[in-house]
């Protein structure tokens, strides 16, 4: 271990004990940059580690509604305002039991980085509710929303902080938050991304994310003389990402072989059609139902795709710390050719750890999922310039700002083997753009 690792390990568990996740994600960034910022003195004067490290503010808050039988529930509230430098906060809202501080700063830290990859002009943060949407009815979600949104209208603004969706915040959830945020401020501004295309929302942002992590895998499979046409690909999840990653996954000739929800996974053993992903889609999306009640493919309950099937193509897109190290073997030992990231940071260390010894072809969720968050991008564009661009225009810029994302990726690295580092080469590109803008910013 180098003396900045040791000296961010010491930080983190004075600075920022019980936050594993948050530790996960730091450590995995700082041992890809810890020899560059050996040898640059100017980061340590500067101190750029310890300030990257910590968020600019966490705003936490008391979260209280009324459920349909007129008991009132509270919930806890966050948004994680982490860094501005490259632009104002930027970064999803998730709602699930899950959710705590340590998550949150995890992913705040790691959408930092994320949209220093886009080129565009955002920061990172993220926010969130530990509040369980499953089993609730459409009212209750409603009311969530309008009293979450009654706290956080004081903290964003479309050039201070500009939230959008994640897990179980998709377009209904972001209408109820937009709608509550324009009642509450009397302004029609871009301040949320993820609306619906009818009152202000982008083209092409509900596809985004799915579509960007197949736009960055077929850029990585053509750097290496691959390509996506006939291969089998295991797809984990059934939400936003994972069912748009498939549908293009389908149109570009691939198998999709899985998809999974938290009960289990449906195996297509053939790959699965366009006609069944839309079933899918209707059960999952809009019914918000689980798999385990769709009637086409075979179910395996309790199963994770890496043990249900196999595959040439990973693509996890369901949550974080998906895959463990068990899972990491198996896949490798079935013949794993490339791994992206639909999720954010769904290996596990050990998983990581064994996939960067195996040296495949692996796509880290800060670039291979940037898609989303690139569109939302283009939607502030579109709301400060009262557009509406069309469903081509974006995806054709989607699938430029993939390539340049991977393009990033490879600026600062070698191939080693063959195999480009994409993972580290995207944590350097990201951490001198980011160090960069903070010392040209003074101490801040
Ligand atoms: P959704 O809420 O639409 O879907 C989440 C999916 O993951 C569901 O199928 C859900 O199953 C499954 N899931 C959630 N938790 C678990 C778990 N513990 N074990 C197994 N399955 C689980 O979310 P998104 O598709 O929007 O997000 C998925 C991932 O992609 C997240 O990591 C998110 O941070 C990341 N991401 C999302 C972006 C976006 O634009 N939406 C952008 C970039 C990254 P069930 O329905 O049973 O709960
Ligand atoms: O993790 C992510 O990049 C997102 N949830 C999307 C963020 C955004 O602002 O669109």
């Amino acid at each position: 271990m180098t003396k900045l690792q040791d000296d961010i390990e010491n930080y983190l568990s004075h600075s920022h004990p019980h936050s594993d996740e948050y530790h996960q994600a730091v450590r995995e960034v700082f041992d890809d940059i810890a020899e560059v910022y050996r040898k640059e003195p100017a980061y340590r004067r500067w101190n750029i580690a310890e300030r990257m490290l910590e968020p600019d503010r966490i705003v936490r808050f008391r979260v209280c509604w009324e459920d349909d039988n007129g008991q009132v529930q509270v919930n806890r509230g966050w948004r994680v305002q982490f860094n501005n430098v490259l632009g104002a906060y930027k970064g999803g809202i998730r709602f699930d039991p899950s959710v705590n501080e340590s998550v949150l700063k995890f992913l705040g830290f790691e959408q930092c980085f994320k949209n220093a990859l886009t080129g565009l002009p955002m920061g990172g943060g993220k926010g969130g509710a530990d509040f369980d949407p499953k089993g609730r009815s459409e009212r209750e979600i409603m009311r969530f929303c309008q009293a979450y949104m009654q706290e956080l209208h004081r903290h964003i603004g479309p050039n201070v902080d500009v939230p959008a969706g994640d897990i179980n915040v998709g377009p209904r959830e972001i209408g109820f938050l937009y709608g509550h945020y324009v009642k509450l401020t009397n302004r029609w501004e871009g301040v949320l991304t993820g609306k619906s295309p009818g009152f202000g929302g982008s083209c092409g942002r509900t596809e985004a994310t799915g579509y960007g992590v197949v736009y960055f895998l077929k850029n990585m499979l053509q750097a290496h003389d691959q390509s996506l046409e006939s291969q089998r690909v295991l797809i984990s999840g059934a939400g936003t990402v994972a069912l748009y990653a498939a549908e293009k996954c389908i149109r570009e000739g691939a198998k999709v072989i899985t998809v999974s929800d938290s009960r289990g996974t449906r195996v297509f053993r053939n790959g699965m059609s366009e006609k069944e992903l839309v079933s899918l889609r209707t059960l999952k999306l809009e019914q918000h139902g689980s798999l385990e009640d769709a009637d086409c493919g075979t179910w395996h309950s309790n199963k994770t795709p890496w043990f249900a099937a196999k595959g040439a193509i990973a693509l996890p897109c369901a949550t974080q710390n998906e895959v463990d190290g068990k899972a990491m073997k198996r896949l490798i030992g079935n013949d794993l050719l490339a791994l992206c990231e639909g999720a954010n940071m769904p290996l596990t260390q050990e998983a990581h750890d064994k996939l960067i010894d195996a040296n495949l072809l692996y796509g880290p969720g800060k670039a291979a999922n940037a898609g989303g968050v690139a569109v939302s991008g283009l939607e502030r564009s579109q709301n400060a310039s009262l557009q509406s661009w069309s469903m081509d225009k974006v995806d054709t810029m989607l699938s430029g700002i993939m390539e340049d994302i991977h393009n990033r990726c490879i600026e600062h690295v070698k191939r080693k083997d063959g195999i480009y580092p994409y993972s580290k080469g995207a944590n350097l590109y990201a951490f001198k753009k980011l160090a960069e803008a903070m010392m040209a910013y003074g101490v801040k």
